[in-house]
């Protein structure tokens, strides 16, 4: 049996980083990655036999656990049928029709592999469909890694300060407009000087990638306003927040307190291909036929729609639409938040919380913060620490402050109490 330090020794000589994806990496918070060697419901287990309560969840996926049977039987059955087909199948239908089932103002999505290419192909339709080029998108917001969306964004490049990747043209950019999220006279500004030139305005309703901060909904609405006055295509990053803190995502959160609220363009990953390579964009019929091969907005893939991804999927929804099923997610969750609060004030350490469905953050400050330079003003060091002390407990969170936490239906009473205990402990 190798031990994880010699896992990640072996890793670095062929793998940059010894990673796939760089926070893995655990340079935010040190020390030696978990190799991870299998999962079942709430937990992990690492290549040393190690058990860890998993609060990542494959980064959002995972909200009915680890090896969940229905999934497992349907991703068993759709892989004996057959991998990859690269022309349509039935599933796929099946796919899009549920998912456009649950979120109102969906009426045609593709799908395609990665959050990432969900991203990027939501830009360029809007900028297909509108004739114009400028974007705006907010500090600490990450859309996945195309060049024109990696503009001081959250995630890995918080984690590693440098929040505009190199290898990026100042011209690939030139388009895209930076803004502080939740800064209203900033977003005025904006518009008031590129209204006209805006293809579109690029979100995460909830931001998961400077850990967990909502859009106020004053923001938000005047956000709506200010795009439909100017003709900007509001594009609602979902590929954390989508049938994770509601069947309806974060867009249903919004309109439950801003009459008739809808994005123009919502993107969607992880929840819906279940833990498998599956993403998607959407939109009105309208906007979505601008798109190949019914109109000149061209975009592809091999690998699109998948047949065991598009099962996974599925398998995936029709579990967590069962009744009742998000409303024990989030009282699950909401438990956790309460439960590391309450060790923290005993602890008399700062700290906040919120969370929204089977979605949570917390913060060593005093207060939650509401944008990017307020994130990064909180405790990192008094993080780090905390983290390892959950780690050593077999508690695995996100390694790295900038990043969401995700609870799943597998998490039991049981799990969050054992939780609350390690944190009581490590604080
Ligand atoms: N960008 C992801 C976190 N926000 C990390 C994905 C991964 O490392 O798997």
């Amino acid at each position: 049996m190798s031990t994880n330090q010699e896992l990640f020794e072996r890793a670095q000589r062929v793998i940059p980083g010894g990673v796939n994806s760089p926070v893995r990496a655990f340079r935010a918070v040190g020390g030696t990655p978990r190799f991870i060697a299998r999962a079942q419901g709430a937990y992990l287990w690492d290549a040393e036999g190690q058990r860890y309560i998993d609060y990542i969840g494959s980064w959002g996926p995972m909200i009915l656990g680890h090896g969940h049977p229905a999934v497992l039987e349907a991703v068993q059955r759709a892989a004996a049928e057959g991998f990859s087909f690269g022309a349509p199948t039935e599933r796929e239908i099946e796919l899009a029709e549920a998912i456009i089932a649950f979120v109102p103002g969906l009426e045609q999505i593709r799908l395609v592999s990665s959050g990432t290419e969900a991203a990027m192909s939501a830009i360029r339709l809007a900028r297909g469909a509108t004739g114009r080029a400028k974007l705006i998108k907010f500090e600490g917001c990450y859309h996945g890694h195309a060049d024109a969306l990696l503009v001081k964004a959250g995630s890995g490049l918080a984690t590693f300060g440098h929040p505009t990747s190199a290898g990026v043209p100042p011209e690939v950019v030139q388009h895209t407009i930076v803004l502080e999220y939740n800064n209203l006279a900033q977003l005025e500004a904006a518009f008031a000087e590129h209204g006209r030139e805006l293809a579109c305005v690029m979100i995460e309703p909830i931001a998961g990638n400077m850990n967990f901060v909502r859009a106020s909904v004053p923001f938000m609405q005047r956000l709506r306003e200010l795009c439909t006055a100017h003709g900007a295509l509001l594009v609602f990053d979902e590929v954390m927040t989508g049938f994770r803190v509601a069947l309806g995502g974060a867009q249903s959160v919004y309109a439950k307190v801003i009459p008739g609220f809808r994005p123009d363009i919502s993107v969607f990953g992880k929840v819906i291909g279940g833990g498998m390579p599956l993403a998607a964009f959407g939109s009105s019929r309208d906007i979505m036929q601008q798109l190949a091969p019914l109109g000149p907005v061209y975009q592809a893939g091999t690998l699109s729609g998948n047949p065991v991804a598009t099962a996974c999927g599925l398998a995936t929804l029709r579990e967590i639409a069962k009744p009742g099923f998000y409303e024990a997610l989030a009282a699950r969750t909401r438990s956790l938040v309460d439960g590391l609060t309450a060790a923290a004030r005993d602890a008399g350490v700062p700290f906040v919380g919120d969370c929204e469905g089977g979605m949570f953050g917390f913060f060593f400050a005093g207060s939650l913060p509401q944008h990017y330079s307020a994130v990064m003003a909180t405790d990192k060091e008094r993080f780090n620490r905390f983290f390892h002390g959950l780690l050593a407990r077999g508690v695995y969170l996100a390694p790295a402050l900038y990043e969401a936490g995700f609870v799943s239906a597998a998490h039991s009473d049981d799990d969050i109490a054992a939780t609350v205990a390690a944190a009581r402990a490590a604080l």
